[in-house]
């Protein structure tokens, strides 16, 4: 979609239940989006980027009642905890949105009204009022059926996460989502990008293929909640609250706003692959349901492990973001996160995979070729940036390989193939260090001093391409070199992969410093 002459870009994350810290598991799936929100903003997109928190539902309302403290004043604090890391990540968010603002309760009952006022191709209303007896697992905020549970610890039953189940009866309002299984199929069907990766795509189709039950969308027993158009003594089922958040945040039920026009449907939910029945199942059958428009794609990562347990709170072997990016640096752990595994993979946590990945890489691979040039420039050329001399097929090459960088990263992130479009760069930034291994421009200050000029010019260039596209994975260490290298805020975003942008000779260049530097064996523990 275009918004005057701009092609929009929205992407979301999950909004984080306020019933502890966030961890890397948290931090992980904001940075990947916050990657995708900075490339496409370079690359000329209008750009909505919106995570938030989850605040409703049995499992907040216990969480408060543990603490003496009412479900808001919870909420209002522990909102706070994920919108501290998300600034203390640098992370370049929009909105930041909460499931008990106003906005988001009035959008929830429109949401339920326009459902409730249209029929399921079976010609009876998607929504009717019954009574729900059956499992329901409060920390995964889920209803399972019997076949899903196994004997827990506890003598109790536990379903597929482990998370115990109680009985429930109550009554209930139901969304009739099994009168939405051949659409969804059909749909699936029809719209092979929608749910990825592949396996996802398939785990998803062969639930739905196995029968759908309906859903029970409402709740008696407790008041954490949005309330019910029309019953208030219902409050509505927390997940058809939590979805709503990435219509609210568009203005929505407000059609005309120019956020709703511009931005929805959205380009890409951005989710782990726990909550995936969440929003390849239920989503677009409510959205269906609604007549709304379906996000574009949905992407599930994979989980990060800590000895091949998943991280999480309950195991206690969660990582904490901040004392990570304390010990080895904002731009290290994006790159890390982001390069280590296949996205979309499960992930073992290792400090050494971190410490390999940012020394290995980041320090000797693309830091060092940009000390190293710079640091000759400063010594050998004024601290100026050289006039070159005639090219070589040689520096056409590297140049040519450097301009045409963008596209396979470009490519690679419209995928969510973080590591792929890294790679695409690295093959760069690797070809750039073995033209200066070959060209030798230590030899050349001696022996050919107007050639090393022209290598040095060269390498200028390089080194200001492959930054440009760095910018969203390491954005501090990129916006360091840029500075090294005089390249005027302007001139900073993709379009200056355009000729013409390359660095004016005679410009001077400040004293370079080392950026990315090369981290000694500090370990960070789990908690
Ligand atoms: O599910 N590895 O919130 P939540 C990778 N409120 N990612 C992980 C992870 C791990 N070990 N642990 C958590 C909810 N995550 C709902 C969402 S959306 C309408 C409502 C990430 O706080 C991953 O993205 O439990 C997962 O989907 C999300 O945190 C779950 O966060």
């Amino acid at each position: 979609m275009t918004t005057g002459s701009k092609q929009t870009y929205y992407v979301t994350t999950p909004i984080y239940y306020v019933n502890g810290n966030p961890h890397v598991g948290h931090a992980y799936t904001t940075i990947a989006c916050d990657v995708l929100a900075r490339f496409k903003t370079l690359d000329g997109f209008n750009v909505k980027f919106l995570t938030g928190t989850d605040e409703h539902g049995q499992k907040v309302a216990k969480a408060a009642e543990e603490k003496g403290i009412t479900p808001q004043a919870f909420t209002d604090e522990v909102s706070q905890v994920f919108r501290d890391m998300t600034d203390f990540l640098e992370i370049t968010n929009d909105d930041f949105i909460r499931t008990t603002e106003e906005r988001h309760i009035k959008s929830c009952q429109a949401l339920w009204q326009r459902i409730a006022e249209r029929n399921a191709p079976d010609g009876k209303p998607w929504i009717e009022l019954g009574t729900y007896a059956g499992w329901y697992a409060v920390s995964d905020e889920a209803y399972y059926n019997e076949d899903e549970l196994r004997d827990g610890p506890d003598g109790g039953k536990v379903g597929p996460s482990g998370a115990a189940v109680e009985w429930v009866e109550e009554e209930s309002y139901f969304f009739r989502l099994s009168a939405a299984e051949q659409i969804l199929l059909d749909y699936y069907d029809a719209h092979k990008d929608f749910i990825a990766p592949n396996s996802r795509r398939n785990e998803v189709t062969s639930f739905v293929k196995g029968g759908l039950r309906d859903l029970s969308i409402s709740r008696t027993t407790f008041d954490w909640g949005i309330p019910v158009p029309g019953n208030d003594k219902h409050v509505m089922y927390v997940w058809i609250d939590a979805l709503t958040n990435y219509i609210t945040a568009t203005g929505f039920p407000n059609e005309e706003a120019a956020d709703y026009k511009a931005f929805w449907p959205a380009d890409l939910h951005m989710i782990g692959k726990d909550i995936i029945r969440f929003h390849c199942v239920y989503w677009p059958a409510f959205l269906l349901a609604a007549e709304l428009p379906l996000p574009k794609r949905i992407f599930a990562h994979g989980w990060w492990t800590v000895k091949d347990e998943k991280m999480s709170k309950s195991l206690g072997n969660v990582i904490d973001p901040y004392k990570l990016v304390e010990t080895y640096g904002l731009d290290q752990v994006r790159y890390f996160l982001l390069r280590e595994i296949t996205f979309g993979a499960d992930g073992d946590f290792s400090m050494d995979g971190l410490l390999n990945r940012a020394n290995g890489e980041l320090a000797n691979e693309f830091g060092n070729l940009s000390q190293r040039v710079l640091s000759m420039i400063h010594k050998n050329c004024d601290a100026c940036v050289p006039e070159p001399n005639a090219l070589t097929p040689e520096d056409d090459e590297i140049l040519n390989a450097a301009a045409s960088v963008l596209d396979p990263a470009r490519e690679a992130l419209d995928r969510q193939a973080f590591n792929d479009a890294i790679e695409a760069i690295w093959i760069v930034v690797r070809a750039a260090n073995a033209y200066v291994d070959k060209q030798a421009p230590w030899k050349l200050r001696k022996e050919d001093p107007e050639r090393m000029v022209t290598v040095l010019y060269v390498l200028t260039d390089v080194i200001r391409m492959l930054t440009l596209v760095m910018q969203p994975f390491t954005p501090n260490g990129a916006e360091a070199i840029l500075d090294q290298l005089s390249i005027p805020e302007d001139r900073r975003d993709f379009r200056a992969f355009a000729p013409g942008n390359a660095p004016i000779p005679g410009e001077t260049l400040p004293k370079p410093e080392p950026v990315f530097l090369r981290l000694e064996e500090p370990q960070v523990t789990a908690e």
